[in-house]
């Protein structure tokens, strides 16, 4: 006799089955730009407020998010002259300007801005009101690590992956400075130096500063001193993975026209990153397509992207076998090469719907492809949160979308005569959400 895990589900029970199963599956974060409160913060109960905080939360830190800095700019037609302004203003002047005009002025139709609703309505709020000073006395009285906890316990996250760059100055000090930086079990840290493979010569001459002794053609000695630095940040900062950033115009091989940096680049890839990322047993992460400062005056906001070369993706899957390889690409004509890729090479894991994709309709046919071309072996969505509370939308609009799309997929299989239960569901949807993850950090 069977179960009722082992039952077939039909019509409304197999929908409310997998409803059920994505929204309670505890969740692994793979990627954000999340801080436990060690690292510094700026306000709430209980601290001693630190204006170069790390950890990011509250109501004027979800309004004054890159993405909606970016819409606001775009709402008011800012000239030069308005967009200097702005940033002039402090960021509790910068959140009401932009509650006013793309909450109460607008109605709130964007991504980003409907993911403000979301959040404020799920943490309990009434989103309808014109002034910021309700939700502002609430988030004054709430202690930054309850919050937290909070949090994580209102959206199933149960690991925040943060992102350590090693050649930011306000979090490089924190980490030189604390030993414990690195040990809150609810966030796991990553190794981030885009600078490395992307600027050489900058980077070596922060690497001169810090005591490695490197040189712009890198030398064989300055290749070890890369590798003695990547060593000790690994040593102090014990990341779950190694991770950059890459433009569009990022090959593998670098090829005959290119220049002196890019060839520094592939140099420091494949002699210092890649042989102590094996050492290591750590994944390497790469997040490909960025185009930094388009425009450059709207500062984190004016970042675009480019299409990539999947093929140098592939290049460097088949020359490091052994080397497992995260990637998330950000334009939408490369997801299809992306996953085709994938299905080439068992050391290549896509993941997320990485900044402008992820949005509803995007994140519908991205899952509902990766599904089609790669089963269930791929990690779906990242948050990219910025801020703590942003992770309530992010992943209540993802959890929606990849159960809407695995319920079609499911109605499918059993037209094909499959019975689909349960256990599969569960099994499937904690794969995707939690154990793709769990499992390739904890391969070393
Ligand atoms: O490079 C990255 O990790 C990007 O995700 C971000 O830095 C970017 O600004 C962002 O927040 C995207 O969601
Ligand atoms: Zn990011």
């Amino acid at each position: 006799m069977s179960t009722k895990s082992e039952e077939s589900l039909r019509g409304d029970a197999l929908f409310d089955a997998v409803g059920n199963a994505v929204s309670k599956t505890p969740i692994w974060d793979l990627h954000t730009h999340l801080y436990p409160s060690s690292f510094g913060t700026g306000h709430g109960r209980e601290v001693k407020p630190d204006a170069n905080g790390l950890m990011l939360w509250g109501i004027d830190e979800l309004l004054t998010y890159h993405y909606l800095v970016a819409e606001f700019f775009r709402s008011i037609g800012a000239d030069h002259a308005a967009i200097q302004n702005f940033w002039a203003l402090s960021k509790c002047e910068q959140a009401e300007l932009i509650w006013k005009r793309l909450f109460v002025e607008s109605t709130p139709l964007s991504e980003a801005c409907r993911g403000v609703v979301t959040t404020l309505a799920r943490l309990g709020f009434d989103p309808n009101e014109s002034t910021l000073d309700g939700y502002r006395g609430w988030f004054r009285d709430q202690s930054p690590n309850g919050q937290i906890d909070s949090v994580m316990a209102l959206t199933g996250v149960t690991r925040i992956t943060m992102t350590n760059n090693v050649f930011d100055d306000n979090e490089r000090q924190r980490w030189l400075h604390s030993s414990e930086l690195g040990s809150d079990p609810r966030f796991p840290p990553v190794l981030r130096f885009d600078e490395l493979v992307c600027d050489w010569p900058n980077a070596g001459k922060r690497l001169n500063e810090w005591g490695y002794v490197v040189d712009v053609e890198l030398s064989d000695s300055a290749v070890n001193e890369v590798k003695r630095f990547l060593e000790d940040w690994i040593a102090r900062m014990n990341p779950v993975y190694c991770a950059m950033s890459l433009p569009p115009s990022w090959r593998f091989p670098v090829g005959e026209s290119a220049d002196q940096r890019q060839r520094a680049g592939e140099r420091c890839l494949v002699s210092a990153v890649l042989p102590v990322c094996q050492q290591h047993g750590l994944p390497l992460a790469l997040m490909i397509g960025v185009q930094r400062g388009v425009n450059p005056l709207l500062r984190e906001a004016g970042d675009s992207l480019g299409l990539v070369d999947v093929s140098s993706l592939g290049a460097l899957c088949r020359e490091h076998p052994s080397q497992q390889v995260l990637c998330t690409m950000l334009a939408r004509e490369n997801q299809h090469e992306l996953a085709v890729t994938a299905r080439k090479f068992p050391n290549l894991t896509p993941f997320g719907c990485w900044w402008f994709l992820n949005n509803p309709s995007l994140i519908e046919e991205i899952s509902r492809m990766r599904l089609e071309l790669l089963g269930t072996s791929f990690i779906p969505q990242h948050s990219d949160a910025r801020v703590l509370e942003q992770l309530v939308y992010k992943w209540d609009h993802s959890r929606t979308v990849i159960a809407s799309v695995l319920a079609d997929k499911y109605q499918d299989l059993q037209a094909a005569g499959l019975n689909v239960t349960q256990k599969m569901i569960e099994r499937d949807a904690t794969r995707l959400l939690h154990d793709n993850v769990y499992q390739l950090l904890n391969r070393g």
